[in-house]
């Protein structure tokens, strides 16, 4: 009698167990997630992305501030990813002019995009240089 009731507690310690280590499962991917956010006209006033260069995972989330010099919008240089498939790139893309300050959009790195660089622009800015850059590492 002693032995079965030790057998069930042992039996229920490791239950235990397992409910606990499958909970730190569904909430670990949640908890690797990163949200970003870059700034469309910088601090000092110029026409640039900041930061203009950004590592990001599957699953990130990214998001635009207009933060100087509107109007601005963000899109991804399809020329530039032969492999890349344009409606994955559009996808991406926000080609909506943000105009008033504070201004914001956000994008999730979707699993389907390969990792690699991904360059992108200001439609507005394009000419006076306003560029910047995800680096998408899986
Ligand atoms: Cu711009």
């Amino acid at each position: 009698m002693r032995m079965l009731s030790s057998l069930r507690r042992g039996l229920s310690v490791a239950l235990a167990s397992l409910m606990i280590a499958a909970g730190l499962c569904l909430i670990a991917p949640i908890a690797l997630a990163e949200t970003y956010t870059i700034k469309m006209g910088s601090d000092s006033g110029n026409l640039a992305f900041q930061p203009a260069t950004l590592s990001v995972k599957h699953g990130d989330v990214v998001q635009w501030v207009n933060n100087k010099l509107p109007p601005h919008n963000m899109m991804i240089d399809g020329a530039k990813l032969p492999d890349v498939s344009a409606e994955l790139i559009s996808s991406l893309s926000h080609s909506q002019l943000m105009v008033k300050p504070g201004d914001s959009f956000q994008v999730t790195i979707p699993d389907a995009l390969p990792a690699g660089e991904y360059a992108y622009f200001c439609a507005p800015h394009r000419g006076a240089g306003m560029a910047g850059k995800l680096v998408v590492t899986g």
